[in-house]
């Protein structure tokens, strides 16, 4: 899903993060599908059975026709064959228009992804893949439980990872959604030129119904600059091999300035009013730590008192939680615009790391502070 605010400067358009927001809900949203899957099929059963768009017959698609062939090399034809083969999905709207992930607490959220089940098979997912993980480690700096944290939220280790056809997400959204078209046309063609690149069927690969694909849910645009070939095998696949994924999640973090061994965030007593203007709204941290040292709220972490944090109170089950966040957690929310989904990757990264120190995962990953 998305594309990102980058650390790089290439990337930091209001369209990226639009797109990345859109990205965030697809992993939740396939787990509240299947929790309510018997609405879900009555759902689709009255859907209209595939429509066949023509997007290739419109005057929109023709102009992408054409700044496929002219700004890229493309054969028209080849392009054209491609629109006229994509399919509108109602479902792809329908999911697009609703997104789940902002009417829930942190309390109903945690629970999709702090779970018994998430929590074992990523200590699996990691001690499968111990070697990528070691190296990823290594050369970018980020835990291995944060990356694995990640697959986990995004796709549950690779198991879901989205079952819209690219091809039909893109076209659908670029043509048929007015709102985000500018930015799905956009991915679009970064998407032929992924395939391209790559030598994959355009009409074959799948992913969300924002076009997001792989064990890390990358957009197409996301893919092309962070992707890597971290098995060196001569092609970047995030879609089916997990070491490329594991790589290219390190090489986002880090791209997005991840600082190797300082905190995330940690729980403090709430000794702040409702409304207090330490409470900070936007995501990134604009407040330091001595700006909450003075009003009694001393952090454990190793951390200088000019180093930025961003207190945040969470819904939790037991009632409000109070939470110093600082740049790693902002670090996260460019993956996902989202302080619930970062707490939630902090939160299940910290449950891998203390499952793998278990003494049947002796020689367990490192820690995720
Ligand atoms: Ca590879």
């Amino acid at each position: 899903m998305p594309a990102w605010t980058g650390g790089n400067g290439r990337f930091t358009s209001g369209r990226d993060n639009l797109a990345r927001l859109i990205f965030a809900g697809s992993s939740m949203k396939t787990v509240i599908k299947r929790a309510c899957n018997g609405l879900v099929v009555v759902v689709l059963m009255l859907a209209p059975a595939l429509v066949s768009a023509q997007y290739d017959k419109t005057s929109e698609g023709q102009a992408f026709v054409r700044e496929m062939a002219e700004r890229y090399g493309f054969e028209a034809s080849r392009v054209e064959a491609l629109l006229a083969a994509a399919e509108r999905k109602d479902s792809i709207l329908d999911s697009i228009s609703r997104p789940a992930e902002k009417t829930l607490e942190w309390h109903q959220y945690r629970k999709i992804f702090i779970r018994p089940d998430r929590i074992r098979q990523g200590v699996e997912f990691l001690t499968e893949h111990r070697e990528a993980f070691e190296r990823a480690e290594e050369e970018y700096g980020v835990p291995a439980p944060i990356i694995a944290a990640i697959i986990g939220v995004e796709t549950w280790y690779g198991t879901y990872k989205g079952n819209h056809r690219v091809l039909d997400a893109l076209a659908t959204l670029a043509f048929d959604y007015p709102p985000r078209s500018r930015f799905f046309r956009s991915e679009l063609a970064q998407y032929l030129l992924l395939t391209r690149e790559q030598g994959f069927d355009p009409e074959q690969l799948t992913g969300s119904y924002a076009g997001a694909m792989g064990y890390g849910q990358f957009i197409s645009s996301s893919y092309r600059h962070y992707a890597i070939d971290f098995d060196d095998d001569g092609v970047v696949d995030i879609l089916n091999n997990p070491v490329d994924a594991i790589g290219s999640v390190a090489n986002y973090f880090r791209a997005h300035h991840w600082k190797q061994g300082e905190p995330v965030a940690e729980q403090v007593p709430d000794r702040l009013q409702e409304g207090s203007p330490l409470l900070t709204r936007e995501l990134k941290p604009s407040l330091e730590v001595n700006d909450y040292r003075q009003a009694g709220l001393t952090p454990e972490a190793k951390v200088a008192g000019d180093d930025k944090a961003r207190a945040i109170r969470l819904a939790g089950s037991d009632g409000p939680e109070l939470w110093l966040t600082y740049h790693n957690f902002y670090v996260i929310t460019r993956y996902n615009h989202s302080h619930l989904y970062a707490m939630a990757v902090f939160q299940l990264a910290n449950a891998l790391s203390e499952q793998a120190s278990e003494p049947e995962h002796q020689n367990g990953m490192g820690n995720s502070s």
